[in-house]
């Protein structure tokens, strides 16, 4: 599929998906190195969780994990960042210059909750940082969730509502008139894929956390590319508009801790550009 074709789909339908960017021989060995760095981090996590809940903020599904800014912790899948159909596509949509603004890693535990419907920052208007609605009809931010299990209906593959990046706004605050941001959507679907593909998408499209009924946990890593005009200051902890915007305001943000001096320098030639603006 050329890149023009990608770049259509995003702009039609809200999405497209990559197939092969991580070799098969290599998902299991990350994909279980992921798993077990989440679940060393799930006491600090969950704390911070608890922390965010007690003050009154909406944050994740029940049984789904994460971990901020995992390639501090591993960098196995960091050579796939700089993948040439991944680059070429956020260059179509954002221009040159793009550059990595998350490198979460999510896990769905079996039997983990539904999430609910939201758009990615700086759409996510439950953030402290976030453009209000009704927001500009843009693309600013380029969203990618990449699958080291395979995905679908019964391992959890993520629910999208195709054409709602067009939409002005979203309902992960309160939810929209005539929208339950936990119901299911009339026109929800489940992506599918076979692990090793990457799901491109405008990150204002809805979705949500689906549940995994499998006996596995379905392991994603989370990578946003945004523009270099985009200002990722409140997202990026120790910024003084992170400090004025999240930490003095109590708020909830995306939010990336400093890529760590020593990792950066180890990182492959064509994925330091990426991460060059946030290194410790
Ligand atoms: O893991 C998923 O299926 C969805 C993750 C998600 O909602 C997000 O990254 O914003």
């Amino acid at each position: 599929m050329s890149v023009e074709i990608r770049k259509r789909q995003i702009e039609m339908d809200g999405f497209c998906i990559i197939e092969d960017v991580i070799p098969i021989d290599e998902i299991e060995g990350i994909r279980d190195e992921i798993t077990a760095l989440e679940r060393a981090g799930q006491e600090e996590s969950e704390a911070l969780k608890a922390d965010m809940r007690r003050r009154g903020h909406r944050i994740g599904a029940k049984g789904v994990g994460s971990l901020r800014q995992v390639i501090n912790r591993t960098q196995s899948f960091a050579p796939h960042l700089a993948d040439r159909r991944i680059l070429e596509t956020a260059e179509a949509v954002l221009g040159p210059w793009a550059r990595i603004s998350c490198t979460d890693c999510v896990v769905n535990f079996p039997g983990n909750e539904r999430g609910y419907w939201h758009a990615d920052w700086p759409y996510n208007q439950t953030n402290a940082s976030h453009i209000p609605a009704p927001y500009p009809d843009t693309l600013l931010h380029l969203s990618t969730i990449w699958m080291l299990s395979p995905f679908s209906a019964h391992t959890g593959g993520t629910f999208v509502v195709p054409g709602s990046h067009r939409w002005l706004n979203n309902p992960s605050a309160d939810g929209i008139a005539g929208i339950d941001r936990d119901a299911p959507h009339r026109s929800e679907l489940q992506i599918e894929g076979e692990a090793g593909s990457v799901l491109l998408y405008d990150s204002r499209m809805w979705h949500a956390v689906a549940p995994n009924l499998s006996q596995q946990p379905r392991v994603a890593l989370v990578v946003r590319y945004a523009p270099w005009w985009l200002n990722l200051n409140p997202t990026l902890t120790g910024r003084p508009e992170h400090s004025a915007m999240v930490v003095e305001t109590g708020g909830k943000n995306y939010e990336m801790p400093p890529v760590k001096k020593d990792v950066y320098e180890a990182l492959p030639d064509d994925v330091k550009p990426l991460y060059r603006h946030w290194v410790d």
